[in-house]
């Protein structure tokens, strides 16, 4: 299965210039109308003004796109009742025909399938807290063990257990690299996460750090937490709060499964009145210049 690229990542292809993959879930699940289609567009700029060709990823009637054209774009953010991709429903989507958009893990794929070696998002998926009973763990986690792709996150979103995620991920075996500081960066947060397994400083170290992994055959994804800007920042006690009671209404409604996620940021964005969402913004920019910076640096 051969992806469709757009005209301008095929182009940057053909130049050998640098591409960055972003995801598509943020747009259907991750951010309401019309803040979802204008993120993705900021989004995009950024990596352009980095000197790298965004390719956002979707399956759009049965058909891998890597990179979307701007009318299709638009189009996807407006559409309602979008599958949420992962790795488990990624060829039945495309095998019916069917339109969805992919998260961090099915992104992951596509990019591998295109040969797009770095991708920028928000927050990746990870361990629910209370996972020891729900078993909830994100499929995000596994496809950063198993992909050969370097994935520009904040950290994993503060609403998960930050300490079994990086729990996991060391079991997996994903180098956890936070970059310019020693904690791991809480999304919304700057504070309040735990101890970062890894720091490197700028992208020249992590493109370094991935060439060593290629000289040792060392396969599999690595993720790089790259902190929101400062003056975005909610500090983690002040977003806490908002945390448990999104948590607490969740579990009240029996929210499960991939409806988890894109309830909690909705409920969050609600009871930050809109905070939490133009954090969220500013984090996913933030990530798409050091994902550009790292491309051009491979
Ligand atoms: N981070 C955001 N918004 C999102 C997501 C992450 O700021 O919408 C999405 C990503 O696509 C991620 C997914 O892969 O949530 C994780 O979903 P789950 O927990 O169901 O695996
Ligand atoms: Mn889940």
């Amino acid at each position: 299965m051969t992806p469709i690229l757009s005209p301008a990542v095929q182009a940057a292809r053909d130049a050998g210039r640098p591409l960055v993959a972003l995801e598509s879930t943020i747009v259907t699940h991750g951010m309401p109308w019309p803040q979802n289609v204008e993120t993705a567009r900021a989004v995009e700029e950024t990596v352009r003004a980095e000197g790298a060709e965004p390719a956002t990823v979707a399956v759009l009637e049965g058909r891998l796109h890597v990179g979307l054209e701007p009318e299709a774009l638009e189009a996807l953010a407006r559409t309602e009742g979008v599958m949420k991709l992962s790795r488990a429903d990624f060829a039945y989507a495309l095998a019916q025909g069917r339109t969805g958009s992919t998260t961090v893990a099915a992104t992951m794929i596509a990019a591998a399938m295109a040969g797009i070696a770095v991708f920028a998002t928000g927050g990746i998926g990870g361990v629910h807290r209370g996972a020891e009973t729900s078993f909830d763990v994100s499929a995000d986690l596994h496809e950063l063990a198993r992909t050969d792709v370097i994935v520009v996150c904040a950290g994993a979103k503060a609403i998960l257990d930050l300490p079994k995620t990086l729990e996991v991920l060391e079991t997996l075996g994903v180098p956890v690299i936070a970059h310019g500081t020693d904690r791991l960066p809480a999304f919304w947060s700057r504070d309040g996460g735990p101890e970062a397994p890894l720091r490197l400083d700028g992208p020249e170290a992590i493109a370094a750090h991935q060439r060593m992994r290629a000289a040792c055959g060392l396969r599999g994804g690595v993720l790089v937490a790259n902190p929101v800007p400062e003056a975005d920042a909610i500090p983690a006690d002040e977003i806490g709060r908002a945390i448990e009671t999104a948590l607490a209404e969740a579990g009240a409604a029996g929210i499960a499964g991939k409806a988890v996620t894109p309830f909690l940021l909705a409920r969050m964005a609600d009871l930050t009145g809109g905070r939490s969402l133009t954090t969220n913004i500013a984090l996913v920019k933030n990530n798409a210049r050091l994902a550009a910076r790292i491309a051009r640096s491979l």
